[in-house]
C-alpha cells in the first residue's frame, strides 16, 4: 500500500502538460472519480477501520498534491499560449500593413521633371561625375581665364588642373553631341558639385536636369513653347512663364527662366520678394561654338537647351525654406511626403 502511494505521488510529481490533450489525460489520470487517486478512496472501505484515520489522511495528502498540481498544469499552459498569442490570431482580418518609408522629395521631383519630357520625346543621358576640362568647359565654349573654372567654385582632384567633379550637367550632353547625329532630344539629371559654403540656400552637393534640343530650324519659339510646356506641367495650368535676358557662356542668345510665383499667385509675397515672379533656371540657343566643338554642323543644325536645379524646383513645389533638409534625413521632414508603393 505505502509503495503504491508513493509511486503515485512520484507520479504526480513528475507530470507534465504541453497540450489540452495532455491536461485532459493528467485529469483522468489523477483528479476524476475513476482516476488512481479515485481508486484509493474506493480502497477505504477494505482498510481495517483502527487503520482508516491515518490511511485517510495519507490519500487526502495524494488527492491535495494531484489538485495542486493540476492547478500548476493549467496556469503553465495559459503562459505558453499567451506567450505565442497562437489563441489570439484571427486568420480572417486584413493584413495590417507596416509602416512604409517615403518616397525623397528630389526624387519625386527628378521623376515628374522626366515623365513630363519623356512625353515630348525627350530621351535620358547619363554621364560621369569627375570630368575633363573639356567636356566641363572647353567645349561649352568656357574662355580660358571665366571666373567659373576658378578654385573657389569648382573642385579639382589635386594635382590635376583637367580633371574636376562636374559643376553641371551640360557635359553629359556635350558626350551625347559628339557620339550622336541630330536630331537630339536629351534630358540629363544628375549630381553636381560646386565649391561653396553649405547654407540653407546652397550647397557644394546638389542635383541638376538639362535638356538640349538640336536640328534643323529649330528656334527660340521652340524653346520657349517646350518650358510653357513645362512650367504648366509641374506648376499647374494658371502658371505664366517669362524669359529674361541673361549671360550663359554656351547659349546666344541666353535667357533666365522665371514663372509666377505659386504661392501668391503673382500678386507678391516674401518668396517672390513683392515681384510676383521666381525663378526656375535658365536657357538660351545653343552657341554655334559650341555644336562645332562638338562635330555639329552649325550651318545646317540649332539648338535650345536649358538648365534648372531640382532643388529649387521641389524648394518651390512644397515650400521648403532651407535646403539643408534634404539631407539631413531627419524623418519629421521626409514622412510628410509620398510613402511608397
Ligand atoms: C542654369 C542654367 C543652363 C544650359 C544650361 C546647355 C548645354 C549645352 C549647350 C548649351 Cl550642351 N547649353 N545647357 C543652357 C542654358 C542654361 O543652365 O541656371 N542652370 C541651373
Amino acid at each position: 500500500m505505502q509503495d503504491k502511494v508513493q509511486s503515485i505521488k512520484a507520479e504526480i510529481s513528475a507530470a507534465t502538460a504541453n497540450s489540452q490533450e495532455e491536461l485532459e489525460a493528467y485529469r483522468m489520470r489523477f483528479i476524476s472519480k475513476k482516476s488512481v487517486v479515485g481508486e484509493l478512496f474506493a480502497g477505504m472501505k477494505d482498510v481495517a477501520p483502527e487503520e482508516r484515520k491515518s490511511y485517510g489522511q495519507v490519500i487526502n495528502e495524494v488527492k491535495d498534491l494531484a489538485e495542486a498540481k493540476f492547478k500548476e498544469l493549467i496556469d503553465q499552459l495559459n503562459q505558453q499560449s499567451a506567450g505565442t498569442h497562437t489563441d489570439h490570431i484571427d486568420l480572417t482580418l486584413p493584413p495590417v500593413s507596416g509602416s512604409l518609408g517615403s518616397v525623397h522629395p528630389l526624387t519625386a521631383v527628378r521623376q515628374r521633371i522626366i515623365e513630363i519630357f519623356e512625353r515630348i520625346g525627350f530621351n535620358l543621358s547619363e554621364g560621369p561625375e569627375i570630368e575633363d576640362d573639356w567636356h566641363n568647359f572647353t567645349a561649352l565654349n568656357f574662355p580660358e581665364n571665366h571666373p567659373a573654372r576658378e578654385m573657389q567654385d569648382t573642385f579639382f582632384i589635386e594635382k590635376n588642373p583637367d580633371i574636376a567633379l562636374r559643376t553641371h550637367t551640360s557635359s553629359v550632353q556635350v558626350r551625347v553631341m559628339e557620339n550622336q547625329k541630330p536630331p537630339i532630344r536629351t534630358l540629363s539629371p544628375g549630381r553636381v558639385f560646386r565649391n561653396e559654403a553649405i547654407s540653407a540656400r546652397a550647397h557644394c552637393v546638389f542635383h541638376q536636369v538639362e535638356g538640349l534640343y538640336v536640328d534643323e530650324n529649330v528656334g527660340f519659339a521652340d524653346l520657349k513653347q517646350t518650358l510653357y510646356h513645362f512650367a504648366k506641367e509641374m506648376f499647374g495650368k494658371q502658371t505664366k512663364v517669362r524669359f529674361r535676358p541673361s549671360y550663359f557662356p554656351f547659349t546666344e542668345p541666353s535667357a533666365e527662366i522665371d514663372i509666377t510665383c505659386m504661392i501668391c499667385g503673382g500678386k507678391g509675397c516674401n518668396i517672390c520678394k513683392g515681384s510676383g515672379w521666381v525663378e526656375i533656371g535658365g536657357s538660351g540657343m545653343v552657341d554655334p561654338n559650341v555644336l562645332e566643338n562638338c562635330g555639329i554642323d552649325s550651318t545646317k543644325y540649332s539648338g535650345f537647351a536649358f538648365g534648372m536645379g531640382i532643388e529649387r524646383i521641389t524648394m518651390l513645389k512644397y515650400q521648403i525654406k532651407d535646403l539643408r533638409l534634404f539631407t539631413e534625413n531627419d524623418v519629421r521632414f521626409l514622412k510628410q511626403f509620398t510613402p511608397m508603393s
